[in-house]
């Protein structure tokens, strides 16, 4: 997102495409921001305040251990956070902006607040908190909610495949918003035939080191929701793209198995970035 408040960026980009997703969906109602969880409550920034008007939303307001999450109406950043709760099930508001042309209007708004540590989101307000950096978030309710590791090395292991995902995000990222169609046609072809096959063998070679179901092998770590959420933002675009790689394709069907798991993805707004 840039600082002119210009609506160019991935995240504004991406609600744009899931408001327009969702009218294409042909099957299924569209499930966008009025969607209901179990354990997400979702609603817009508006709601969130209460509809008071400017100023009167204070971020750091007691909220009784209940974690409010603010972000766009996207996935992006914020997915792994919702796949993490869904997973501990843990209870939290899922506080999202309206979608565009609206998006920047509410950042904004949530930025007047000065309590944003880099201006930028996800965040996460607990206890009075607020906590930026998606990485930071994640692995704090990751230790908090047993998706971590064991010992302090499986947690390393964990944050290192977690970390790799962020940077294939990255150049996938890149890609997708490059800033002309020749420039990304481009782009997409290397990052499909050179890029994604280096990465996804780095992550199958990772996944089989120890055998068993996960990452860490017997034990299910928020590394396995990281991987499934990257894996699931690429094939959105190209969904052939992991078609070879078979033990990262089984993985991604035992994440979506996972009871808590099912749910959430049965039951989100139907956003495809
Ligand atoms: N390292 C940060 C990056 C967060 C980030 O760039 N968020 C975007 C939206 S996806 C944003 O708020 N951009 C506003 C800006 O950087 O000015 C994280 O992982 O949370």
């Amino acid at each position: 997102m840039n600082s002119s408040g210009s609506e160019s960026s991935p995240a504004v980009a991406a609600a744009a495409a899931a408001s327009s997703s969702s009218n294409h969906s042909s099957n299924s109602v569209p499930r966008g921001l009025s969607a209901s969880s179990k354990w997400a409550k979702i609603m817009t920034l508006q709601e969130a305040m209460g509809d008071q008007g400017e100023g009167t939303m204070t971020l750091k307001a007691t909220t009784n251990g209940r974690p409010r999450l603010f972000y766009f109406h996207a996935r992006g950043r914020a997915e792994i956070i919702r796949l993490i709760f869904a997973q501990a099930e843990v209870e939290y508001d899922d506080v999202r902006f309206r979608e565009p042309p609206h998006a920047m209007e509410d950042f904004e708004r949530l930025k007047g607040e000065g309590e944003l540590p880099f201006d930028q989101v996800p965040i996460l307000e607990v206890d009075g908190m607020v906590l930026a950096q998606s990485q930071a978030i994640v692995r704090y309710i990751a230790r908090k909610h047993g998706l971590m590791g064991g010992t302090e090395l499986d947690n390393a292991f964990a944050d290192m495949v977690a970390c790799g995902t962020e940077d294939l995000r990255q150049k996938f990222t890149q890609m997708i918003f490059a800033k002309t169609e020749q420039e990304r046609e481009q782009q997409l072809q290397t990052f499909s035939k050179e890029v994604l096959p280096r990465w996804a063998r780095y992550f199958e070679n990772l996944l089989c080191q120890r055998g068993g179901d996960w990452f860490l092998g017997s034990r299910l770590t928020y590394a396995d929701l990281a991987v499934y959420d990257m894996m699931s933002t690429i094939t959105w675009r190209l969904p052939e793209a992991f078609g070879p790689f078979e033990s990262l394709r089984a993985h991604g069907a035992r994440v979506e198995k996972l009871p808590n798991i099912a749910h959430w993805l049965q039951t989100r707004p139907d956003n495809p970035l």
